[in-house]
């Protein structure tokens, strides 16, 4: 086509589609045509991504893809849910059997550029730990030299570990298992010394997993930065900003005090940032493609970014994280919200 047909056929439609590649919405087209949101979550993960006794998936991830499917649908149970092992993940994202993956993962550079792959906030501030049998002995990892450690593949864990044992002149022995299941059974068997993996995964596998969790302590030292959130596929940016934007609004609920109880009463407020939030003053949901309902409908669906946090993993469930770094930057932490406007 001559380039004077292209450009009027752009001004016809829109001078969008003239920069924009053929398949660009995939992923939103699919997920509008579909009726739900596919989701890929942790196979078992008490707080973060865990089937209750009904089979309903709950915790801090399942909220987030909860949150998106609400922006989205007007619908946080249109979800479907797959369990994912941390070596199945990326697979599951890149061929499009999800769309989403919500699984505490941590955002690296090459997770980012070589597979293909772009991360939207960071949901959760993390970093790698170490848990051991109280009767070991041990108050430090610096004295875990010689032990057999547990480890699930295909994890920035296996590298961290490989790393801070080098680093500091010790041995190990890996015991490299792929099912959750199978290393909590090992680990609480006795077939390894050391469990290590991100904190909240300890916490998690502590409280809710160990026969006993007081037979059992996390050790002091932190070795790595673990930033998780929520992974989409490259070539679908208006997905990617759906994700983002998403996350965004449920930090930027919380430190407007927008909560899922008094939704209805801030739909009056004359804050004009919750007004903008929660489409009173429409704008940002078209801008998003989306209805301009979408931020009131994911608060609506899961609560701001306090909310469940506290809901899942906070002081008052068997996880019992205090917010640290996760707090909101104007108490101190890094959860920080791009200027919704
Ligand atoms: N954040 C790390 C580790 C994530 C991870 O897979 N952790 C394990 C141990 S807590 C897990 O969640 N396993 C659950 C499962 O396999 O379903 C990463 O992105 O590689």
């Amino acid at each position: 086509m001559p380039m004077k047909s292209i450009l009027a056929a752009g001004a016809a439609v829109g001078v969008l589609s003239v920069v924009m590649p053929v398949q660009a919405q995939e992923t939103v087209n699919a997920v509008m045509e579909r009726g739900a949101l596919r989701c890929g979550v942790n196979t078992g993960l008490a707080g973060f991504s865990n089937p209750d006794s009904e089979g309903n998936w709950e915790g801090l991830d399942v909220d987030v893809c909860r949150a998106i499917a609400a922006a989205m649908l007007g619908d946080p149970d249109a979800v479907e849910f797959t369990p994912l092992t941390a070596q199945q993940r990326f697979t599951a994202l890149q061929s499009g059997e999800v769309d989403v993956l919500s699984r505490n993962t941590t955002w690296t550079l090459t997770r980012d550029t070589s597979l293909g792959l772009n991360f939207a906030p960071v949901t959760f501030y993390d970093g790698q730990g170490f848990m051991v049998p109280a009767d070991l002995g041990v108050t430090s990892a610096l004295e875990l030299s010689g032990a057999t450690v547990c480890v699930q593949p295909g994890t920035t864990t296996e590298l961290n570990l490989a790393d801070y044992f080098r680093a500091n002149e010790m041995e190990f022995e890996p015991v490299v298992i792929e099912q959750i299941d199978e290393v909590n059974a090992a680990f609480f068997a006795g077939r390894c010394d050391v469990y290590t993996t991100d904190a909240s995964g300890l916490a998690s596998i502590r409280a809710t997993v160990a026969p006993n969790p007081a037979d059992y302590i996390i050790l002091p030292e932190i070795i790595s930065k673990e930033p998780l959130g929520p992974v989409v596929r490259h070539g679908d940016d208006q997905f990617f900003d759906i994700v983002k934007w998403t996350v965004y609004a449920l930090i930027e609920a919380e430190e407007l005090g927008v909560t899922s109880e008094n939704l209805e009463e801030m739909m009056g407020s004359s804050n004009p940032s919750v007004q903008r939030l929660l489409g009173v003053t429409p704008g940002m949901g078209e801008a998003l493609g989306l209805s301009e309902s979408w931020a009131h409908d994911a608060i609506a669906a899961v609560g701001n970014y306090g909310e469940i946090f506290e809901r899942n993993v906070g002081v008052n469930t068997p996880l019992g994280l205090e917010r640290g770094i996760n707090d909101l930057w104007t108490r101190g932490g890094l959860m920080y919200a791009m200027p919704i406007r």
